[in-house]
């Protein structure tokens, strides 16, 4: 008979569970947890926030497809997780964050004035997917394993799991302690659709005039990017994508319909006669499946897959609802689809691809034009060009700002799958540091570059720190308009809209906070020991980034860009059309 702490259960638990890195601060108040986690061969990478440490675990699962962990002590690391708490939520990442708490006996019941303390756990149950604690070691490992199974359930999200200090660092008798296998605790096959909704679903398929396919995270979260692919092709659907699954497929291929060509979007979701919906639920920023941005319900029919019951019919009706993991769904649908005849409307659906293909090429070069314009300082969408230009395809972007965020998705062009990450539901400013750095512990052999605004980078600069102590060598381009861009623009428009159209500004003394002192970036890398440049003109891009690369180690470039042309992004007026409720179903 030995002794074991609570944390040294856990970290045994993570282990076989196959995590190899957790993300988070340190404090005595879990050492029992983090002090276990060498010995079973898990890696703790610390950044300089734990609202960082959520949104990498969030990063790394959605890249990796594996479970993102992160740890944050009671009290004021927990107030501070929150933030990314609500985010990969939202954005719908595999993360488990554990927090330590103070010992049941003073906050059962809280008499008030208990150090570091507040009821993390009921404040985290409505913005996760379940929130509990542990307070007793006895049911520790139950917790955990409910904890874990939470995790891997429906739709992914934030799962918490809160552990005493008393148990997380007492000393238990081991005596009689069982740890099943994850298989024994969870389910750990993918959910299968059932057949006959496959049958129908390739029926309605092959019948159709023209289908198209609508992929969203759950796609890529089930990292079902080739069968996907493959199903298009075989089917000559066009695939339009979410914003947040815009990495499901390489956007070169005739199939891909890039969700940053706003109009070819809706003349194809118009168009078609048959949605086959893949892991999305049709939100905000699918224009919620609803006219006139996609055809009426009762033109249009929908084939709806998703491992979250609740999302099917949620936005826009459905006509085949399948609960299934995606990629299970489109094997089976493939063997199906193969088995048959092709489509008689194969033909019809191969014009329409070429003539969306024609389209795709057109409006690129509309948008291309931008490039050719000439402005003293880098004109902004220079600076995603650039970066296409000089990485590997398979390098991960990482876009975050306001204005900036939209300037690297419009000229920016997924060559791999799974190969962008950024905040699409939330919009959350600084995020993209973290993220960031995740991505380059996921997958330390590809390339990792964040394009972000002066104003988001400022949220979480620090994390410099946390790149160069833990040698993850990333490249930040920060946009540095001095101005929370986009919402100047905004700001402007609805004081003056004709002074700032003709003007290109208004007078400073008109708009409200919406400037920003200079911070040399360049300089603020320096100082922790990352390279820093600074760029001012369109011409010094790119020798600069060479050299960043070159120099192997996390590196930030100050790009100056011109603060008028930056301002005015592209689609701007859309997607504050896209904020209103659309009528019709
Ligand atoms: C955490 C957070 N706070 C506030 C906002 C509201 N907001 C949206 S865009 C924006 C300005 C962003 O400025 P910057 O990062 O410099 O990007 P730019 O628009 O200048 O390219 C703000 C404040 C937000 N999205 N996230
Ligand atoms: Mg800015």
């Amino acid at each position: 008979m030995g002794q074991i702490s609570g944390g040294a259960l856990v970290a045994r638990m993570l282990r076989d569970e196959g995590v190899e890195v957790v993300f988070g601060i340190i404090d005595g108040s879990y050492f029992g947890l983090y002090g276990s986690l060498r010995d079973v061969g898990i890696r703790l990478v610390t950044p300089r926030h734990e609202t960082s440490a959520v949104h990498m675990a969030g990063a790394y699962a959605r890249l990796t497809g594996k479970l993102g962990v992160c740890i944050a002590s009671n009290g004021p690391g927990a107030a501070n997780a929150l933030a990314g708490v609500a985010v990969e939520s939202g954005e719908g990442n595999r993360v488990l964050l554990i927090t330590s708490w103070r010992r049941s006996p003073i906050v059962n019941p809280d008499r008030g004035g208990t150090y570091q303390y507040f009821d993390q756990v009921a404040v985290m149950r409505p913005m996760s997917k379940w929130s509990e604690a542990a307070e007793s070691f006895e049911r520790l490992p139950e917790l955990t394993r409910r904890a874990l199974r939470q995790s891997h359930l429906g739709r992914p999200g934030v799962v918490h799991l809160c552990v005493p200090e008393d148990i997380v660092n007492g000393a238990f008798d081991d005596e009689g302690l069982a740890l099943p296998p994850p298989e024994r605790y969870r389910r750990s096959t993918p959910t299968a659709a059932p057949e006959l909704l496959v049958r129908e679903g390739a029926d309605r398929l092959v019948r159709a005039e023209h289908p198209m396919i609508h992929a969203g995270s759950g796609v890529l979260h089930s990292r079902a990017s080739a069968e996907l692919l493959e199903v298009a092709q075989l089917l000559q659907a066009p695939v339009t994508t979410s914003w947040a699954a815009r990495d499901v497929i390489r956007e070169d291929a005739p199939v891909s319909i890039p969700m940053n060509l706003l109009e070819l979007n809706t003349k194809v979701r118009n168009a078609a006669d048959l949605v086959l919906a893949l892991g999305t639920r049709f939100g905000e920023t699918d224009w919620w499946g609803k006219p006139p941005y996609w055809r009426s319900a009762d033109q249009q029919a929908l084939i709806q897959v998703d491992l979250d019951e609740d999302a099917l019919g949620q936005n826009k009706p459905v006509d085949v609802a399948v609960v299934a993991d995606i990629r299970a769904f489109l094997a089976a649908l493939l063997a199906e689809l193969k088995a048959r005849p092709a489509s008689p409307n194969s033909a019809q659906r191969k014009a329409k691809l070429d003539a969306y293909a024609v389209e795709k090429t057109k409006a690129r070069a509309t948008l291309d034009e931008m490039l050719g314009r000439e402005t003293q300082l880098v004109h902004p969408a220079h600076v995603p060009h650039v970066c296409q230009r000089v990485f590997d395809d398979d390098a991960v972007l990482v876009a975050d700002g306001g204005n900036t965020s939209v300037w690297a998705n419009m000229f920016h062009e997924v060559r791999a799958p799974h190969s962008m990450l950024s905040t699409f539901k939330f919009g959350m400013l600084g995020a993209g540091v973290g993220q960031a750095l995740a991505a380059k512990v996921a997958a330390p052999e590809r390339a990792v570059y964040c394009i972000i605004g002066d104003g988001a980078m400022g949220f979480h600069s620090q994390e410099l720190e946390t790149a160069v102590r833990n040698d993850l060598p990333v490249v930040f381009l920060v946009l540095c308009d001095k101005q929370w861009g986009m919402v100047k623009v905004n700001q402007e428009i609805a004081l003056d809209a004709k002074t700032t159209l003709t003007e290109g500004a208004l007078p400073a003394d008109q708009t409200i906070n919406t400037d920003l002192c200079e911070t040399r970036f360049d300089l603020l890398a320096e100082s922790m020991g990352a390279v820093g440049e600074r760029v001012s003109r369109n011409e010094d891009l790119e020798p600069a980034l060479r050299r960043c690369i070159a120099a192997g180690r996390p590196a930030v470039i100050h790009v100056d860009v011109d603060p008028v042309a930056h301002k005015f992004a592209p689609h701007l007026a859309d997607f504050k059309q896209m904020h209103l409720e659309p009528g019709g179903v």
